[in-house]
């Protein structure tokens, strides 16, 4: 007799809310369907069989844990604080929020990953190789997904969002997130543990808020804490999995489809009792580039909802903004 294995609790939450599982093996046309069907009603999904070496995110977790485990005085050396990108703790933009977090924020290019890995490892060769490696992997897989949506919405031009970020003077940037446990020691009570399980529900990460670039490839540990908001406010926890990864979808690809697809608001609650780590690379075009509506998503029952804008104009405005603010809002029609 074959006794079927019991799925694990953890895709029985994520199938509880329908929020999408994508299989990249599946049949081209079926996988462009379920995109484009996972882009319009979640703004997020994740992908199993994705083609990302495992080897190569080792590379990428093994550089970042080894980081993080360095002092604080060892780390707090390795970044100018007036930039964003570096390193930084606890602080996220520069107007004011906070998280219970530190990270490694790297513009998504070998020059400038090379230079920076200088500061960060003692050994920046193999730091800066594992960081491209794993950004070059992730970007082809951004790639794959925006080729399969636009055939799935059938726009003319298949490749219409995959160049924007093959452009050589594309705007990605790349961010290993580590959002660590309380430290017992720090815990005056004998029993720390219900001070521990309150601490677990309040303590924020990552505010809420969307990515501004067009998509987010998210991989993490087995340490859960990322929440996303339903289409009717509802928030669910998606339980972590090393093995896939949460694609979101951004500000920027919500105005280039004209709002058939939304930007997913997402936060992270940190864990009191195991370290979570989590690495993102965020796909965005060129400075230059405009950002308008394909096309094919405007009509005259369907007008544009944004006024063009380039992604330089969109970043300054972000950056004078709080992380929880509606973005787009700005660049409305009116
Ligand atoms: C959110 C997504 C990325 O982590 C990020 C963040 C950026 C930063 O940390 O510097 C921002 C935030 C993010 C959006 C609003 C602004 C800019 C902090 C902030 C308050 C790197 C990005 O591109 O936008």
């Amino acid at each position: 007799m074959v006794v079927p294995s019991p799925t694990p609790l953890r895709s029985k939450i994520t199938r509880a809310f329908g929020i999408p599982v994508i299989d990249l093996n599946l049949e081209r046309s079926k996988l462009s369907e379920l995109l484009v069907k996972a882009c319009e009603e979640f703004g997020f999904f994740q992908v199993i069989n994705h083609g990302v070496p495992k080897e190569i995110i080792c590379r990428v977790e093994n550089e970042g844990r080894q980081f993080f485990s360095k002092t604080a005085s060892e780390k707090q050396q390795t970044g100018p604080p007036a930039s964003s990108f570096g390193y930084g703790c606890k602080n996220i933009g520069f107007n004011g929020d906070k998280g219970e977090l530190e990270y490694i924020l790297l513009e998504a290019n070998p020059q400038s990953i090379f230079q920076r890995s200088i500061s960060i490892s003692t050994n920046p060769q193999n730091f800066s190789s594992a960081m491209n490696d794993y950004i070059q992997a992730t970007r082809n897989l951004a790639c794959e997904i925006l080729d399969l949506v636009a055939e799935g919405l059938w726009v003319e031009d298949k490749s219409i969002f995959s160049q924007l970020i093959r452009d050589v003077k594309n705007d990605s940037c790349f961010r290993i997130n580590h959002y660590p446990s309380v430290s017992i020691d720090s815990m005056e009570d004998w029993n720390p543990a219900p001070k521990l399980f309150e601490h677990s529900k309040t303590r924020i990460g990552f505010g809420e808020h969307s990515d501004p670039q067009m998509l987010t490839i998210l991989r993490s540990n087995d340490v859960g804490g990322l929440q996303i908001c339903l289409r009717d406010g509802l928030w669910i926890p998606i339980p972590p999995d090393s093995n896939q990864f949460c694609i979101f979808v951004g500000d920027v690809f919500q105005a280039l489809t004209n709002g058939r697809f939304e930007s997913v608001r997402h936060r992270v609650v940190a864990n009191a009792i195991k370290p979570r780590m989590s690495m993102m690379y965020f796909a965005a075009p060129s400075l230059d580039a405009n950002i308008s509506p394909v096309p094919q998503m405007v009509s005259s029952q369907n007008p544009a909802l944004y006024r063009p804008f380039t992604w330089r104009e969109y970043k300054t405005s972000m950056y004078s903004l709080r992380l929880a603010d509606h973005r787009l809002d700005l660049f409305t029609n009116q």
